[in-house]
């Protein structure tokens, strides 16, 4: 299969993150992507093609607009504070705030944008954000001419990010927007089956009232786990999406075994789904080392993540996420989509 791959990825640099009470070098770095990258190649996947230019359209369909408005201000407005380093926020309107009045000030914008400090912005970090979009959207676009299954390789990731906020290291939701693309392109119903370690709160929350697109979620149980506070078992949906959002949570130290009993489950609730195309958020931070995750899957074993995708039988869009073991994340990834091909 081809892999739609931007170096303009590498702006989003030496970000920082609020981990364990200490601002620290964050988890999501440039080598990941490279990795990737560098295994599509090892093992002769297919060719690894730029993405095409698109235009927002799609992702103001999922997307608050005022939301995408903010993301490329940011940086300037955080320069122009007389600051550099990493814009991050350090105040949110939870409970009890006013979450209805957009404050001015870049701090304050920041805080209504997001859910954590986990989004640092750097100034290469809009670029960056932009041709991850560019990625899906191209990929999407492959598997919509008719090809079996493309790979977009996405970063920064997206699954976290919601329909006002970011969040998770997640700004625009790649995977949420190729869905929406698809079904602005003549797909009548799309899947997403959401295979990162942490809930896709994001796309849940874009598709939740939605019976279009169907959001299967197999993640950490959120009692445990990041985000927390979405991605529990009874979150199935509402009004015309009810019965279409479908959580597989499951505890710390979930293995090959039991995490791929939820895998079966959810992939036949999607194939009764029936869906035009499958869209997978593909997070390899499921595996055993990854350093700031608690599941036990093998290298061994992601291969067959794509055998049972591939059993589908669907025209299927991979779209890059999480996985932060970066030594082992090319071999992890490339594995599920080698799997996939058979
Ligand atoms: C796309 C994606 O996988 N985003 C993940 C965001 C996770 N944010 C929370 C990170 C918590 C890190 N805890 C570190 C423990 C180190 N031992
Ligand atoms: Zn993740």
């Amino acid at each position: 299969m081809k892999t739609v791959f931007s170096p303009r990825h590498r702006g989003h640099a030496d970000q920082l993150e609020l981990v364990a009470g200490a601002i620290v070098p964050g988890f999501e770095l440039v080598s990941r992507a490279e990795y990737v990258s560098a295994q599509v190649q090892a093992v002769g996947l297919g060719p690894i093609i730029p993405p095409d230019e698109h235009d927002l359209a799609s992702a103001h369909r999922v997307h608050r607009s005022d939301y995408l408005n903010f993301l490329p201000t940011i940086w300037s407005r955080w320069t122009a504070e007389g600051r550099n380093g990493t814009a991050l926020p350090f105040t949110w309107p939870t409970r009890g705030l006013r979450g209805d009045v957009l404050p001015e000030f870049i701090d304050g914008l920041l805080g209504y944008y997001s859910f954590d400090a986990g989004c640092g912005i750097v100034e290469g970090s809009w670029d960056a954000i932009k041709s991850s979009h560019d990625v899906a959207l191209t990929a999407a676009a492959l598997v919509h001419a008719g090809e079996r299954a493309a790979f977009a390789l996405c970063r920064p990731p997206g699954h976290h990010a919601g329909a006002g906020f970011m969040g998770g290291y997640c700004y625009i939701n790649n995977a949420a927007v190729a869905a929406q693309w698809l079904r602005d392109n003549g797909a009548k119903r799309v899947s997403i089956l959401d295979v990162d370690y942490h809930h896709g709160n994001g796309t849940q929350e874009i598709f939740y009232a939605r019976g279009d697109v169907q959001v299967i979620n197999l993640h950490a149980d959120p009692m445990q786990e990041y985000p927390y506070f979405l991605g529990h078992a009874d979150e199935r949906g509402l009004g015309e999406g009810e019965g279409y959002n479908l959580n597989y949570p499951m505890r710390f130290g979930t293995d090959w075994a039991r995490w791929s009993q939820s895998l079966d489950d959810a992939c036949a609730q999607l194939a009764d789904y029936a869906p035009d195309v499958v869209v997978i958020s593909l997070g390899v931070d499921t595996f055993e080392k990854d350093p700031i995750s608690k599941f036990k899957l093998k290298t061994e074993d992601f291969p067959k993540i794509g055998e049972r995708i591939a059993r589908l039988g669907l025209p299927t869009l991979f779209v890059m996420e999480g996985g932060y073991a970066v030594a082992e994340i090319g071999t992890n990834a490339v594995g599920v989509l080698t799997g996939f091909e058979g």
